[in-house]
């Protein structure tokens, strides 16, 4: 019944026989699979050695708490973003080195240092991991922390649900990190097209690697995109009407009813490929019946609304950090409540645009072209809007602030670019050229930069003091300088002709081109080295930079500024009642600084679970075996998972409640902390409002 594979199989080890063929000469692999394992055993070690295992356990990988599992997303999402940002490297090196015939070759290379195998793995692993387990679970981790606190919720609406979604992705990373190791990974790019895929073009595990990655990772985010979106229909607090929820949140409500959307058709595009190269099916092969570009319309009817996806959180963040540091409310809010639902919507309508040169009719091409451009009338509503908030606004440039500013700019440039490659007549040109990989780094670049905007912005509310403002500086134009030199080149090289993910470059005249993008990737690993150093310095003198009050701003709008910066566990002491848009900045002004409108009541809370921890090596090990084809681990890890759901469905302690009086002593102790720091404070100056914010809620 299943297709034969390739090279030797057995019952008990499946195909991981073949491990011992495999060359493992490359010393690139060897290095990081060294760094890999010395920095794993190091964090062990340091864990058993400061007794901290239990800790670990106990507040962190069996938390159901939305904050924490927020940041944990979002530590993966940066330890992907590292190790993408590491093949990065690889490329824009390689290709400096293999442009032009007579370029030298060297470990095994013809050109440059990859061989094609290697260099097409390298760029499959790059787009895979960036958008897959890198972009989306920092968003999804940003969205976790920030809807509950933004909308008055003391969780999510599923709590343990949630783990479970960072259970699948973190899985999801686990297993794409394992086939840098442990076999090798897709060559056959981030899109996966078939026949590429099919099991005659690519006999290997590389394909099998992305296949379950993808899996896993996308019933991680369908199970979040569901939670997020019952959480803000049925979670509000009092007040809190639809139209005066935080932009932040709505662009969470727009982002996760595409994903819940979408995110299924990915599924099944790529089951189907599944069944192509396991059970000998011919969906997408044309010799058996089959149409290849079922799987092109399957993959973009979720590739183009995934990069609205992606997008709309970005736009979300720029929308909150723009009025904080223009000290002025947000310009048209409803406009831009309904331009996000509209991306959101139009996003739906354009998935043709990727393929144009697929040959359908003129009146195909010209209705997604159409649709395609009409999103630039809601993205320019956006882009007004923000100017319009800083127009007259006491602008300060603070960092988040430069990060959201600069997005705007990169949005400025994408869209233009975006609505270019639009045209189809453009297109012919253009498809498949640098140009379209540099029109979209530089979308990604708005997200990219928006998410270090965000986590400057919220990172005090996260941990309860900021980050270093002089090192984020540096990191600041360190990465602006590094984008400039990486992408403006690279809109040239594909004016000039040169086609996406090559491994060698005939042309040496595109050279100097190609070393300015390394220099620009010198300036992007600067940029990370400082990076790592603010976070050092920023956590070695986080009791110099603690903040005081709610408000690590001062200027700060909406609701989850009102609660303890860091907040409680249970996020608010006193369900807060909402009266306005901009809550927090009509409490400010209105001088009700204090969420304390009543006496404490005990509150109702989700207990800790350990099944997630458990489904996340589960799904692990099913990925694994069905890589490898070792039927019966994948059949006992499936069963396993079966089990650990219909044991979770049959426990009944699963909540518990906080006493009133418990919740009244942490307060006081919060604020007892509070006071100490306040008197270590320099005493703020006349009319300064810093700590104007303290409270008991
Ligand atoms: C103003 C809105 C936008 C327009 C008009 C637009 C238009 C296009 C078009 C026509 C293509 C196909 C080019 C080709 O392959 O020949 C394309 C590719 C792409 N765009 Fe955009 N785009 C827009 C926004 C975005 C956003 C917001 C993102 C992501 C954040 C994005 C990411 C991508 C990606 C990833 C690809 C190519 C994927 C691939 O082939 O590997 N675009 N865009
Ligand atoms: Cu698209």
């Amino acid at each position: 019944m299943f297709v034969d594979v390739q090279g030797p199989w057995n019952p008990w080890i499946g195909r991981l026989g073949m491990l011992l063929d495999m060359e493992y000469t490359n010393p690139f692999i060897f290095f990081a699979l060294v760094l890999v394992v010395v920095g794993a055993l190091a964090v062990a070690a340091y864990l058993v050695y400061s007794r901290r295992v239990g800790w670990l356990w106990r507040e962190w990988l069996t938390t159901v708490d939305h904050k924490k599992i927020g940041i944990m997303y979002i530590v993966v999402g940066l330890v992907m973003l590292f190790r993408g940002f590491f093949d990065a490297i690889m490329i824009r090196t390689h290709q400096a080195m293999a442009a032009g015939t007579s370029s030298p070759g060297i470990m095994g290379a013809q050109h440059g240092y990859m061989p094609p195998f290697h260099m097409d793995q390298v760029f499959t692993a790059h787009g895979t991991i960036m958008i897959i387990v890198a972009v989306t679970p920092i968003l999804v981790g940003l969205m976790n922390i920030l809807v509950p606190l933004q909308i008055g919720a003391r969780d999510m609406a599923y709590p343990f649900l949630n783990a479970v979604g960072l259970a699948f992705t973190v899985a999801a990373s686990a297993l794409i990190m394992g086939a840098l190791f442990i076999g090798f990974f897709s060559h056959a790019g981030w899109v996966g097209l078939s026949p590429l895929t099919e099991m005659p073009s690519s006999p290997g595990p590389g394909v099998d690697y992305w296949i379950w990655a993808i899996q896993l990772s996308s019933i991680g985010t369908t199970l979040g995109a569901l939670n997020i979106i019952a959480t803000i229909l049925k979670m509000r607090a009092p007040g809190m009407t639809l139209l005066r929820m935080p932009v932040f949140s709505w662009a969470a409500l727009g982002t996760n009813i595409i994903a819940l959307t979408s995110f299924p058709l990915l599924t099944v595009a790529v089951s189907l490929l599944t069944l192509d190269r396991y059970i000998g099916t011919h969906f997408f092969t044309a010799d058996g019946g089959g149409n290849l570009m079922m799987y092109t319309n399957l993959f973009w009817l979720w590739g183009h609304p995934e990069v609205y996806f992606v997008v709309l959180p970005a736009f979300g963040m720029i929308s909150e950090i723009i009025p904080t540091f223009s000290e002025k409310t947000l310009f048209n809010y409803v406009s831009m409540v309904f331009a996000t639902m509209a991306i959101a919507g139009v996003s739906w309508l354009v998935w043709l645009h990727h393929y144009y040169i697929m040959g359908a009719s003129a009146g195909v091409n010209t209705f997604f072209s159409i649709a395609t451009m009409l999103v630039g009338i809601p993205t320019g509503v956006k882009v007004f809007n923000w100017v319009f908030t800083m127009w007259r606004g006491h602008v300060r440039l603070e960092t988040p602030m430069l990060w959201a500013v600069t997005a705007v700019l990169l949005l400025i440039g994408g869209g233009m670019t975006g609505m270019m490659v639009a045209i189809p007549a453009i297109n012919y040109v253009t498809h498949n050229s640098v140009f379209v990989v540099a029109h979209f780094h530089n979308m990604f670049l708005i997200i990219v930069f928006a998410v270090f905007g965000g986590v400057t912005y919220w990172w005090p509310k996260m941990f309860g003091f900021k980050l270093d403002e002089y090192l984020g500086r540096w990191f600041f134009w360190l990465f602006w300088g590094g984008s400039v030199f990486v992408f403006v080149p690279m809109y040239v090289l594909g004016f000039l002709g040169m086609t996406r993910r090559l491994d060698f470059i005939a042309h040496s005249s595109w050279l100097p081109l190609l070393l300015f993008q390394v220099v620009g990737i010198v300036l992007y690993t600067a940029s990370v080295l400082v990076f790592l150093l603010q976070l050092y310095v920023s956590i070695r003198d986080r009791h110099e930079n603690r903040v005081t009050g709610p408000d690590a701003w001062e200027t700060s709008r909406s609701l989850e500024w009102a609660t303890h910066t860091p907040p409680p566990f249970y996020n608010f002491a006193v369900q807060p009642v909402v009266h306005e848009r901009d809550e927090w900045a009509w409490r400010r002004e209105n001088g009700l600084t204090s969420l304390d409108t009543g006496t404490c009541e005990s509150i109702h809370m989700p207990k800790n679970s350990a099944i997630p921890a458990l489904l996340c090596v589960l799904g692990l090990v099913f990925g694994f075996a069905m890589v490898w084809r070792i039927w019966w681990l994948a059949g006992v890890s499936l069963v396993g998972v079966v089990i650990a759901v219909i044991v979770r469905g049959c426990i009944r302690d699963i909540d518990y409640t906080v006493p009133a009086a418990e919740v009244e002593r942490i307060e006081k102790d919060r604020l007892t902390v509070r006071d100490d720091e306040v008197a270590r404070q320099p005493a703020p100056a006349p009319g300064d409002n810093a700590h104007a914010g303290r409270m008991s809620g």
